[in-house]
């Protein structure tokens, strides 16, 4: 186990041990199968977690409904001020638990510390929202009447994350809704069970401190058959899911069965278009990031690079060049050097390799890459394909890997319908210094994507922005200004002070 070796002693940091219960309902309790957790760095396993039985679950849901009552009833800045105790708690352990996601996920140091200040920045978020909350009074047409428009917590919610983002997509549910008076449960991937018990500690650790019920943000750590249970689950008023376009599909239609609610962060296929004109300094920079940056492993990494016809060949020359100087830089995901880690399990190296395969048997030429990384651990070499008609179906789908598909565009018309044209709409960048195509670009006939940029990638998106996709994306929208809606339900309320009844659009019934 990785956790003996004095040089993951971070782990101990967490509280983390050799063997860790996956199950936090107040208690830690699980009767579940053990499963084990590993380092794509080098496949060996770094702990293991104890999941959660069907009883497990029940009880987390029966506890979190419990502690509802308690947390609902609150005042809202007191629920923003646990908010940012937990913000400042995660401040306090950013090193040890950015180094468990980049040993447990497989992402580079800077990034895996980069997703722990996301969740920090929604608790600052969350935090303003506690002290602004907003509740509408609007005019009546009737004298002696108000309309009031009051905002109340859903109850219990569940969250479902996947391992690409193992902290932040759980804290940007999870603040806002804590704000909102709701309660969770969050199930998180099963190959990223240790982050989830290190992140659930340390909110554990502020709600000990506050008297809360540990209930509020219980923990279930499983498989298919605790994310079907959740998602089956009529006392869980909102899923929010996180992870293919294929299994959110069922996962929404599963919800509006029941007529609960669904806000969906599903697969995406971005596009950055290359203008004629594109500060190509600019793009290369952007590019690099975009594609082979997470090993290819975020929803809003770059998939297709849409390219001006009269910059192509530069633009592929000087990508390829720019490839060549990180290939040095695939490593260890810990290590200062390293740009770019591992996959995260080898089923993503499969996934990589039939992708490789299949561009070589439709005639798209390998520009770069295309190899399984001899070593241990799961590396794949960052890949740039040309050759390939724009609306083929594996331009069209999405590789969880760093693939990039380069396409010539004779112009920014083209190259937003080629952008529009996929099933995906998560998000898409155009790198222009022209002022008109901006505005083109972000207009009704411009991008159809939930996110849509110029002159940056089309990943690392801030929280300030509501953040989602359109489409096969799923529609959901986590951060930014209204994402609480999301997560309360809306009454409006009329009331009546003038003493008698009178109804609206002036109606007169019987006398
Ligand atoms: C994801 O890949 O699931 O915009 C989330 C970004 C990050 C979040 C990505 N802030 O790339």
């Amino acid at each position: 186990y990785l956790i003996d070796d004095p040089n993951y002693s971070f782990l101990k940091d967490l509280g983390l041990d050799k063997k860790n219960v996956g199950v936090f309902n107040g208690k830690w309790e699980a009767n579940g199968q053990l499963i084990q957790s590993y380092s794509p760095a080098n496949g060996k396993v770094i702990a293991e977690v104890q999941s959660a039985s069907a009883a497990d679950y029940e009880a987390c849901a029966k506890a979190a409904q419990d502690a509802w009552h308690a947390w609902a009833e609150l005042p809202i800045p007191s629920r923003g001020e646990i908010v940012r105790q937990i913000g400042d708690a995660l401040r306090e352990k950013l090193q040890p638990l950015g180094q468990l996601v980049s040993l447990e996920m497989g992402k580079i140091l800077p990034e895996a510390i980069g997703e722990v200040v996301e969740y920090i920045h929604v608790c600052d978020l969350a935090l303003g929202l506690s002290r602004t909350l907003p509740g509408t009074i609007f005019p009546s047409e009737r004298p002696g009447h108000v309309l009031i428009e009051k905002w109340n917590p859903l109850g219990l919610i569940g969250v479902i994350t996947a391992f690409n983002f193992p902290v932040a997509v759980f804290g940007w549910n999870s603040a806002i809704a804590m704000v909102c008076g709701d309660v969770s449960i969050w199930k998180p991937s099963d190959t990223t069970p240790l982050t989830a018990v290190a992140v659930t500690k340390i909110v554990e650790s502020v709600l000990v401190k506050n008297n809360i019920p540990g209930a509020v943000a219980a923990l279930c750590v499983g498989g298919r058959d605790i994310g079907h249970t959740l998602v089956q689950d009529r006392r869980v008023k909102l899923v929010s899911f996180t992870g293919s376009t294929a299994v959110g599909q069922q996962v929404g239609v599963e919800v509006q069965k029941r007529f609960g609610r669904h806000l969906l962060e599903l697969g995406g296929n971005n596009a950055i278009i290359v203008n004629s004109d594109a500060n190509l300094d600019l793009l290369l920079n952007a590019a690099l990031f975009a594609c082979a940056g997470t090993a290819g492993q975020r929803c809003t990494t770059t998939r297709r690079l849409l390219i001006h016809q009269q910059v192509f060949d530069e633009v592929v020359s000087r990508l390829k060049k720019a490839y060549a100087s990180v290939v040095s830089r695939i490593g260890d995901p810990l290590l200062p050097e390293t740009l770019i880690g591992p996959l995260h399990t080898p089923a993503a190296v499969e996934a990589y390799k039939s992708t490789v395969a299949e561009v070589v048997k439709q005639g798209g030429t390998i520009e770069f890459g295309g190899k399984v990384i001899e070593r241990e651990g799961y590396f794949v070499e960052p890949t740039i394909v040309t050759g390939l008609p724009h609306d083929s179906p594996l331009v069209k789908s999405e590789c969880f890997a760093p693939i990039v598909y380069c396409i010539p565009i004779a112009d920014l018309d083209t190259g937003i319908q080629y952008n529009n044209e996929v099933d995906q709409g998560l998000s898409s960048s155009v790198f222009t210094e022209n002022l008109g195509d901006v505005f083109k670009w972000i207009g009704p006939h411009g991008s159809d994507c939930g996110i849509v940029n110029v002159n940056i990638p089309t990943n690392g998106a801030e929280v300030g922005g509501a953040f989602g996709g359109e489409k096969a994306t799923g529609g959901g929208r986590e951060c930014g200004a209204d994402a609480w809606k999301a997560y309360m339900r809306r009454a409006t309320v009329t009331i009546n002070y003038s003493g008698t009844i009178k109804l609206a659009q002036n109606i007169k019934f019987g006398d």
